[in-house]
């Protein structure tokens, strides 16, 4: 008797979730195929992507981890022993107890990573804990753009890519090509192949940007500045939308002064550019009558520019009237589904636990007050953010908290999801900070850097073994994902059943009603008014949004506006200037073009646009790059791999064997250097060696390759698996003096460093 059965399933080696149909048999998986019948729908999409295929391997990988590992000798020896999940879970809970007993809950603090996993379990057991401080990525991934869309427009806004209507698309410091392999990459190259332009801002001549009809190599961190400068062609230009502009926007008029001295010459020195590419991207934005403008981590990981810059990109849209209009920008709708926001039960902090909040001195919008400010707007209109994510604690003041005590101690430590000794800034601190704690739990797959490091190691269940929903913090009316083909091979379990068993143990039973991660989702979707079996025949829960939602008219007859302070876009945001920050868009110095002096004696600024370069040049040269003048970028994402992951897949190494930094060909002839060039990066944080290789990009600047450990290496002291060697994130730094006011966010591009040949070196 034949006793495989179908089942369908995800991958999660990416936030796409595609479908598959697992064949199964006793319990474990044996094949896996594309599911067209659900989401994505598109064969060509997981079949164009070089993972999917590594389900198989991974899911009964022999590097797994299998089962709970407690530390038996020093911290980062790498000796375990093997211990049951009530031993493991036992112990951790009175650990916590004892440590909150003694410093308060804050003394527990949490990391997290990409999405990879949901991470509204950890943050509900944050919450009820009463502990404000998880740490993750979101201020240099997603709290930018959605912090300065919704204090610009009241709520998050999406692309929304109509080849019938869009007549411009601008894609902005992000390359799908390699980041997104998928349906959006598919709906650029139908652009590219179209009538409709397609710019791309980028230092890198990327595969968008080969394909692109104006590619604007800018030079890193000016984006801002870049962005002001089309502004001013486009008002100077009259490409206004005025009557948009008359009746949705606040602070025109500031706006038009502001932009005043950012002229095509001006912005071209600042940025690095030809003047006549600055007025002809700016024509094509302003004279399409549905613009679509998408951007990414090189406008989202630029330190103090990251809030300006995405305040200017806003501003770009408003005023050309390219808002919750069809082909250009929407806004999304709030989730039917239960929203982040009530997943992670935040409301149940006491004001106390929420004041300990590390943030709130120094970044106002991303800490308690400044969420509880966006949220009396946006609840105006229905809509409410995750609190969490964008309360999520800077990693230097957790970090100085570890080591310091200051200004109390963080003991304990929760890792889901995210290898931080690899991906999170400045590894030395990190690991100093890691190795000091009293108790370090990490979730993992696999015996990471981060660890080999920890108390103790729980094996996690991944895709084809957990159901998934993937739901964007709730800020849009969207989730997929489907059911888990088997049950977690071995003794691995779900993250939602790990924090849900500490949380039983820990007093916290009452909020956790579903025994099940299923369970849990299916009451989400409840709200919804669909049931997990409805959600999994299709893959997909999707309202599209309405357009043109402020128009609507309430009970009061008036039109819904938009959920900001004034009701309209707010080009000049009011929020900011009241938190102490800029109203109106503003470059760091380094990027900032000065007031014009005023017209009266025909004086139009060039003179002191000429000096601000100047000292820009000074500034430059001040640093540990006078020499070479060279400007390092990081972490250009890279097919197959995805960050710290993937590494020890053979067919993928072999394809791809070893960390690469990347200059031009003209760079690597002024530094005497050539491709294959074994060569180390530098500078005063720290030192980590790469293979040079040319490729098509602006000169001067430097693209390192992030993410790399050699998971063939020993994992655990002294080398832990290679974390010293080729590690770009030993010369980042995530001070919170160094980065963006309003929400902290660090620098991992436009950063200085040295380059010189490994001469010790026979490669
Ligand atoms: N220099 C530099 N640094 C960067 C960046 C950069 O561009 N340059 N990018 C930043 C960005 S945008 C991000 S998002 C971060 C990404 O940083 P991370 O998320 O830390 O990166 P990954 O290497 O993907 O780490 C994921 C880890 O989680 C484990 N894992 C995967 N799935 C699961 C799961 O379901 N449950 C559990 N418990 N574990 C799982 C994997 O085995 C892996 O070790 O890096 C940031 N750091
Ligand atoms: N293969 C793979 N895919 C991934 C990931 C992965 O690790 N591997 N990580 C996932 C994650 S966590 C994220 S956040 C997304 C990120 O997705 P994307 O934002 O698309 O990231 P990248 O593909 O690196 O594109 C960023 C681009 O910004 C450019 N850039 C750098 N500095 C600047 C600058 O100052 N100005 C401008 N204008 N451009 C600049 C870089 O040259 C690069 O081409 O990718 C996701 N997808
Ligand atoms: S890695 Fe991403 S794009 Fe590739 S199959 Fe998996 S979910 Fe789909
Ligand atoms: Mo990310």
């Amino acid at each position: 008797m034949d006793t495989r059965e179908l089942k369908p399933t995800n991958c999660h080696f990416c936030g796409y979730l595609c479908a598959f149909t697992a064949t199964v048999e006793d319990g474990r998986v044996i094949d896996l195929e594309p599911d067209t019948s659900r989401y994505p729908y598109d064969e060509k999409i997981v079949r164009g992507c070089r993972r999917w295929r590594m389900n198989l391997d991974v899911l009964d990988d022999p590097n797994r981890i299998n089962w709970p590992l407690r530390r038996k000798g020093e911290r980062g020896s790498n000796e375990w022993e093997r211990v049951s999940w009530d031993e493991a879970l036992d112990d951790i809970a009175a650990r916590l107890s004892a440590l909150a007993e003694e410093h308060g809950p804050a003394t527990l603090a949490s990391a997290i990573g990409g999405p990879h996993a949901s991470f509204w379990p950890l943050h509900r057991f944050m919450s009820l804990f009463g502990s404000p401080n998880n740490m993750g990525i979101g201020q240099i991934c997603w709290n930018p753009r959605i912090w300065m869309d919704a204090l610009t427009f009241g709520w998050t806004v999406e692309a929304d890519i109509d080849p019938n209507v869009t007549e411009a698309v601008f894609i902005w410091g992000t390359n799908p090509a390699q980041s997104d392999n998928s349906a959006f990459w598919r709906s650029l190259i139908g652009i590219s192949k179209s009538e409709v332009p397609l710019v791309v801002v980028d230092p890198r001549r990327t595969q968008v940007a080969a394909r692109a009809d104006l590619w604007l190599a800018v030079k890193p961190g000016t984006d801002c500045t870049l962005a002001l400068g089309l502004a001013h062609v486009i008002i100077a230009e009259d490409l206004v939308d005025h009557g948009f502009v008359e009746r949705w926007c606040h602070g025109f008029d500031e706006l038009v002064e502001h932009v005043k001295p950012y002229t095509p010459e001006a912005v071209a020195q600042v940025c690095g550019l030809d003047p006549d590419d600055i007025v002809r991207a700016a024509r094509i934005f302003g004279k399409a009558r549905a613009s679509v403008l998408v951007s990414g981590r090189g406008v989202d990981q630029v330190g103090p520019d990251v809030a300006p810059t995405h305040r200017a990109i806003c501003c770009l849209r408003a005023i050309t009237g390219n808002v919750d209009k069809p082909g250009a920008c929407v806004l999304a709708e709030m989730s039917d589904f239960t929203p982040e926001v009530d997943l992670e039960m935040s409301a149940s902090m006491t004001d106390e636990q929420k004041a300990a909040c590390l943030n709130t001195p120094y970044t106002p919008l991303q800490c308690y007050e400044g969420y509880e400010r966006a949220r009396a707007l946006t609840e105006r209109l229905g809509r409410r953010l995750p609190v969490r994510y964008l309360t999520s604690a800077h990693p230097d003041l957790v970090l100085k908290a570890m080591l310091e005590g200051d200004p109390y101690p963080v003991r304990a430590l929760i890792v889901e999801a995210t290898n931080p000794l690899v991906t999170y800034a400045d590894t030395h601190r990190v690991f100093a900070a890691l190795s000091s704690l009293d108790l370090l739990v990490v979730i993992e797959y696999y015996m990471t850097p981060t660890a080999s490091l920890a108390d103790y190691v729980l094996p996690a269940a991944g895709a084809v073994e957990r159901p998934t929903f993937q739901a964007h913090g709730g800020v849009a009316n969207i989730a997929y994902g489907g059911p888990a083909a088997v049950e977690p091979y071995y003794e691995r379990k779900t993250d939602y059943d790990v924090f849900r068993e500490l949380g039983l143990r820990l007093g916290q039973a009452d909020c956790w009603p579903d025994e099940t991660l299923q369970g849990a989702y299916a009451r989400t979707l409840a709200d919804a008014g669909v049931t997990w079996e409805q959600y999994c025949a299709t893959g997909l829960y999707w309202r599209p949004p309405a357009f043109a939602k402020h128009e609507l008219l309430g009970e009061d007859g008036k039109p819904a506006g938009f959920a900001t302070t004034t009701g309209k876009i707010e080009l000049a945001c009011e929020i900011l200037g009241e938190l102490g920050g800029d109203r109106l868009p503003t470059p760091s110095p380094r990027a900032a073009i000065p007031p014009l002096r005023g017209t009266a004696d025909g004086d139009d600024g060039t003179e002191s646009v000429l000096a601000a370069a100047d000292d820009a040049g000074a500034a430059e040269a001040d640093g540990a790059d006078a020499a070479e003048g060279l400007i390092l970028i990081t972490g250009a994402r890279k097919q197959p791999y995805n960050a710290s992951m993937f590494l020890s897949n053979p067919d993928f190494r072999a394809g791809y064997p070893d960390p690469l930094v990347e200059v031009s060909p003209r760079t690597a002839t002024r530094l005497g250097l050539a491709e294959g060039d074994r060569v180390v990066l530098a500078n005063e944080k720290g030192e980590a060696s790469f293979i040079l290789k040319t490729a098509p990009m602006r000169d001067d600047v430097v693209s390192a390759d992030y993410g790399w450990w050699f998971p063939e290496r020993e994992p655990g002291a002294p080398g832990f698996g290679g974390i010293w060697e080729s590690n770009i994130n030993t010369l980042t730094d995530c001070s919170v003096a160094g980065g963006e006011a309003m929400i902290g966010t660090w620098s991992y591009n436009a950063i200085h460093c040295t380059i010189r040949k490994d001469e010790g070196s026979t490669a």
